[in-house]
């Protein structure tokens, strides 16, 4: 047991405590020299509360000792797996494939690309929620978890797209939102109706209409809670007010979720991603640490992001379901540190096969809607520390975009040169790492952020409540700017597959506005460039799927201090891959010269040069190892 008075080097040595004391430290921008070094290390943990607010320590402590357990010791090698080999791509279905125009992406759309996503050699298809929806949250907030959105099509057109998949070697994973339901699920509608056994599946709490039972705020604006004017009772929703928390501690929620998930399962789906997983196991219901919500924008999030039950829900839900089938879940769980996620993911410990870490999504003190250039010497020094420190007993996803972010190229630089140069870079970064790489769509095509111009163009629930939340305080230009800086409509603008009309996409108007220059970066124009994003993905791609060296293969870094620079070396039985990395705009000397044993395999620069030139990455394979 940790106490106030505990060393800070005891608190670091702690797994949960190391987390979070480095989610701290990145959030906050301090150094980690602060904590690593003796003098600070000998200081109690009680002048974190005296740095950063008294309150936080308690909220720390508490995380600290609920956990029990530790991360169990990796093994020496790692058990193969067809998960472990696969490259996954997302679809945002509402973005990918119009078939019957009406502006909207649909299942039959999705169907008819299947030999795109086969030319560009992808295993797994990873379909964002499809359900019937309201679609306050475009489908995570789901009215019916058996039916199919009617915008999507209907469930013979899924049972079409499913059997296409499998028949071309495609497997297909949904999308699994049950840490809330839409408000117009029927549980919750019979829950207002007074049903007490429904009202028990969600979280409600008595008060005065005037007073939410707590601080917490909203991942999408305001106050968490919302007042049921039915009930006379608040509900719990971390997202919008049309997004109610289930309550995971109620046996017969949990069977119905289960039971849903088998029924999916046996229609023969291959896997789920499970939409923040992390959050399902509330601990208490006290004030969040105000703290902590400056810190993390999130006031609340340390009485959900790693609860007390979340382990046992999670082993209970994959005995109940995935145990003995050859399907692999992962969880998205943000804010979740290295060692939680390996508490999550340790293959003895049954709970999820993978999760995605996001720590690398910002630099550190920065958020999504700052606007700032990513520097990726931070995604540098992310990848080697996970790359060398996960262990051979978990398993990495590398993801880099997904349709909460906006696009990578425009987050790195504004200079629209250097677009493609680091569209190649994150895919040889991504494709050549240990780990299952998820692809976002389009990421393949290099886009770049949408010219949305007014918040009026833009659709995203999280954008529109942070602008008027915004405006409350500030003119409105400024507000716009910082929504369209993070905005998650970036990603979701529609797929460009053509020069023709909508870029191919619908032959009516987009629900979303297209992406800039799509008559250059579309699918047809990009196919017959050879040197272009598309066929760099392609060739990446297919070279990692016949190279196990590549998946399963050692990492080690060289030249790990050199700035600017990221070079690795891929190593299984006897077959090594050097892979050299220019994290920058600039031209840099080439730090290799001790190995002109190295046969060039692929390069993202057309020709051939001296020095690394902006942005430049390449895959050589060593020859004669020694
Ligand atoms: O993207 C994020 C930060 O970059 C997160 O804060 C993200 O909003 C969070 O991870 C939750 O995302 C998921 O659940 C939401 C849904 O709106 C997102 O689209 C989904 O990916 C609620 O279901």
């Amino acid at each position: 047991m940790l106490t106030e008075k505990s060393s800070i080097k005891q608190l670091i040595k702690n797994p949960i405590g190391s987390d979070l004391v480095n989610s701290l430290l990145t959030q906050t921008g301090m150094p980690e020299e602060l904590v690593n070094n003796p003098l600070c290390g000998n200081l109690p943990i009680s002048v974190i509360g005296k740095a950063l607010g008294g309150e936080m320590v308690q909220s720390i402590l508490h995380l600290v000792n609920s956990e029990k357990d530790s991360p169990p010791k990796p093994p020496k090698t790692i058990t193969p797996a067809w998960w472990k080999e696969a490259v996954v791509y997302q679809v945002y279905p509402r973005s990918f494939a119009d078939s019957n125009g009406d502006g909207l992406g649909d299942i039959n759309g999705i169907t008819q690309k299947l030999p795109y996503l086969k030319e560009l050699g992808i295993d797994v298809l990873w379909l964002s929620p499809i359900y019937d929806s309201p679609n306050d949250d475009n489908g995570y907030d789901i009215r019916d978890y058996r039916l199919i959105c009617p915008d999507f099509g209907t469930m013979e057109d899924f049972d079409t797209l499913l059997n296409s998949a499998h028949s071309m070697g495609i497997r297909v994973i949904m999308d699994l939102v049950v840490n809330h339901t839409s408000d117009e699920h029927e549980w919750f509608k019979k829950a207002k109706e007074g049903d007490e056994e429904k009202s028990d599946y969600y979280i409600f709490k008595n008060g005065s209409p005037n007073t939410p039972p707590n601080n917490w705020l909203s991942f999408f604006s305001g106050s968490a809670w919302q007042w049921c004017s039915e009930k006379e009772q608040w509900y719990l929703h971390i997202f919008s007010k049309k997004q109610p928390d289930l309550n995971w501690e109620n046996p017969n929620m949990r069977a119905e979720i289960y039971d849903m998930m088998n029924w999916w399962y046996d229609k023969g789906i291959d896997g789920f991603r499970m939409d923040v997983i992390n959050f399902i196991s509330k601990s208490t219901f006290a004030n969040g640490s105000e703290a902590l919500g400056k810190v993390t924008g999130y006031r609340g999030i340390e009485h959900y992001f790693y609860g007390p039950n979340l382990h046992r829900h999670l082993h209970e839900m994959r005995m109940e379901t995935t145990q003995g089938r050859n399907v692999f879940t992962v969880g998205e769980t943000p804010a979740i540190g290295m060692q939680m996620c390996k508490l999550l993911t340790a293959e003895t410990r049954g709970e999820l096969d993978m999760v995605f870490n996001f720590e690398h999504f910002e630099n550190p003190a920065k958020n999504r809607f700052d606007d700032y250039e990513y520097n990726l010497n931070y995604l540098k020094k992310y990848y080697i520390n996970w790359q060398q420190n996960y262990g051979n007993n978990c398993w990495q996803t590398l993801v880099i975009e997904n349709h909460d972010n906006p696009r990578i190229t425009s987050k790195v630089s504004k200079n629209p040169k250097m677009r493609e140069p680091i569209a190649k870079l994150i895919a040889t970064i991504m494709l050549t790492l240990k780990g299952t790489p998820y692809i976002y769509q389009g990421q393949e095509l290099g886009l770049d952020n949408v010219d949305f111009k007014d918040i009026n163009q833009m659709q995203d629930v999280e954008s529109i409540n942070l602008y008027n939340e915004l405006c409350k305080t500030m003119p409105k230009a400024e507000a716009f700017a910082k929504v369209l800086a993070g905005s998650r409509d970036h990603a979701r603008a529609p797929m460009v597959w053509s020069t023709d009309e909508n870029a191919g996409f619908s032959t009516a108007l987009p629900w979303l506005r297209l992406p800039n220059n799509w008559q250059t970066l579309c699918v047809e124009t990009q196919r017959v460039y050879p040197n272009s994003v598309f066929n760099f993905y392609k060739s990446l791609i297919a070279l990692r799927k016949s190279e196990k060296a590549l998946v399963y293969g050692e990492f080690s870094p060289v030249f790990e201090k050199t700035k600017d620079i990221f070079c690795y070396f891929r190593v299984l039985n006897g077959v090594k891959f050097y892979i050299e990395c220019n994290l920058s705009d600039k031209i840099l000397q080439r730090p290799a010269k001790l190995y002109d044993n190295l046969s060039p395999v692929l390069s993202s620069y057309e020709t051939k040069s001296n020095y690394l030139r902006a942005y430049e990455t390449n895959i050589y394979k060593v020859i004669n190892i020694y």
